[in-house]
């Protein structure tokens, strides 16, 4: 898809697939860089000869364009100011609270806004060097709204889909945000927006309507995941809910190997071969809720109807935005209850709750998937949560049993699960108590079902989905037929 004045095919997004990392000895190194996007879109995107746009997550750091195992990457330069402002200021401390119903408060700050302007515009105008005439743009996430119609002023022969990886809100909760209309304008810059649920392509479409002065049309045709149109300065702007997935193929394959599989049971063994494992594993963020099932597992502790000689907790948290007050906060607290639940449920060597606030390699974490009996995935909001998918593609074995919030994008698609709404402790509770105690038929009669659905549905599938409602001929061995295309929509 590359041609001689650029690349055909260029995805944008705030980070690069890798972090430049400065060394002790003066000299950089590039190292994958951990997360959400990047672990969705790395498979999709190897193999084929794109481009990638974003920053090195090193600020004051000019950095030369360069390939990395087949990609292109085109670093885009933030300074330390930018990083506050555009970053963890706007991004991070008004954007993200807002986008997760408002369960941090919101922060708004001019300067913030202003200098979320002034980045976007800076990708806008990296995105426009790189981009071949024609070429398809695929712009993602909640850092980069402006991007769809700062790209189109420059370039309007591109041509550009948006996808939102976090919840789109509430409209009630979206009009406090005093550049609302900005925002909405920014997105339908896009040929394509997508959504992770047809509810969020339902608020966009409604506030398109009141805020930029756009028609609400009818979809057109039968591609997968649309959920309604709108005619927006005499262009038609698609919207549709696409569910992201995971390389489920990859993470079954690695959690059937020998290595994985023995390192699970060593893991059993070194929490001294209890009768169940609870495991969390999460980015360290207030919208996951940590604090709920530590809360849920230290009321069932004193209320005696789980033993911390039979049952441990094991919470496995990635660092994340340290600079940003809020999630310094959260760490405390979670420190502070993981402290006190040990303090008084731990004998010496056998603590009650396991935690490790580090970043662990894929493998490991494949087998603390396999070796769990119950996984809890209790996020107040969350876009998807590859998480939970994530443990499903590791349990080939048909073992284990997922606990997931209904407030997780992914609780749309994984009907199977121990479903619960975390706002309901009690419901926590006796949920996880039922999850402890399923019956080995009940259990993989379930994890079938959501083998099912997560194998099927790999994140290969989502981009193609999307890209093909962009109008991109995927040319990629199609094997579906319309029955699949139809199964998938998820109509508004
Ligand atoms: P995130 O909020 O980062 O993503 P999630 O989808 O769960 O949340 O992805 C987290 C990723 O980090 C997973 O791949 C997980 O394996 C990995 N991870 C977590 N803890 C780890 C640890 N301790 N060590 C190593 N790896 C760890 C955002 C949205 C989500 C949406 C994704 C993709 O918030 O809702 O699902 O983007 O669209």
């Amino acid at each position: 898809m590359e041609s001689a004045g650029g690349s055909g095919f260029v995805v944008v997004a705030n980070r690069l697939p890798v972090d430049l990392e400065r060394q002790a000895d003066g000299t950089q190194r590039w190292r994958p860089s951990p997360g959400g996007l990047v672990t969705a879109l790395e498979p999709m995107l190897r193999g084929r000869d794109g481009a990638w746009v974003g920053w090195p997550g090193v600020p004051d750091e000019d950095v030369e364009p360069l390939e990395e195992n087949g990609l292109r990457l085109h670093p885009v330069t933030l300074t330390s100011q930018e990083v506050a402002d555009y970053y963890e200021g706007f991004s991070n401390a008004s954007l993200w609270p807002l986008y997760h119903d408002v369960v941090a408060p919101p922060v708004f700050h001019r300067h913030w806004w202003q200098a979320y302007v002034r980045v976007n515009e800076r990708f806008a105008d990296a995105v426009a060097d790189v981009a071949a005439p024609g070429a398809t743009v695929w712009v993602q996430d909640y850092q980069l709204q402006l991007v769809p119609s700062a790209l189109r002023l420059r370039r309007p022969d591109l041509r550009i889909g948006f996808f939102l990886h976090i919840p789109f809100p509430p409209t009630e909760l979206f009009i406090q945000l005093p550049w609302r209309s900005q925002i909405v304008e920014g997105l339908l810059g896009a040929d394509l927006i997508g959504f992770q649920t047809p509810g969020g392509a339902r608020n966009f479409r409604w506030l398109a309507t009141r805020l930029a002065g756009s028609t609400a049309t009818a979809a057109v045709g039968r591609t997968r995941g649309r959920t309604g149109d709108l005619d927006y300065q005499g262009r038609r702007v698609r919207l549709g809910s696409f569910p992201i997935s995971i390389d489920s193929a990859a993470l079954d394959k690695l959690a059937r190997s020998d290595t994985v599989r023995k390192r699970a049971r060593e893991i059993r063994a070194e929490l001294g071969e209890p009768w169940r494992i609870v495991l969390g594993v999460d980015r360290l963020d207030y919208t996951k809720g940590i604090d709920v099932r530590l809360r849920a597992f230290h009321e069932l502790l004193t209320e005696r109807r789980v033993d911390a000689e039979q049952t441990v907790l094991v919470q496995l948290a990635t660092p994340s935005r340290e600079r940003v007050e809020h999630y310094q906060e959260m760490r405390a607290d979670i420190e502070q209850s993981v402290g006190r639940i040990n303090g008084e449920f731990a004998r010496v060597g056998h603590p009650a709750v396991h935690y490790l606030h580090q970043f662990l390699p894929r493998d490991e974490l494949a087998a603390f998937f396999l070796a769990s009996d119950v996984m809890l995935v209790t996020p107040l909001r969350d876009g998807m949560n590859l998480v939970a998918k994530e443990y499903i593609a590791c349990r080939p074995d048909l073992g284990g049993a997922l606990v997931l919030s209904e407030f997780a994008g992914a609780a749309a698609e994984l009907t199977s699960a121990f479903l619960v709404n975390p706002h309901d402790l009690d419901g926590v509770k006796n949920t996880l108590l039922e999850a402890l105690d399923v019956s080995e038929e009940d259990g993989r009669r379930r994890m079938r079902s959501l083998r099912r659905q997560v194998l099927a549905h790999d994140v290969d599938r989502w981009a193609r989905g999307f890209l093909e409602a962009l109008g991109v001929d995927t040319s990629l061995g199609d094997d579906e037929t319309d029955d699949d295309a139809e199964a998938d929509a998820r109509g508004a």
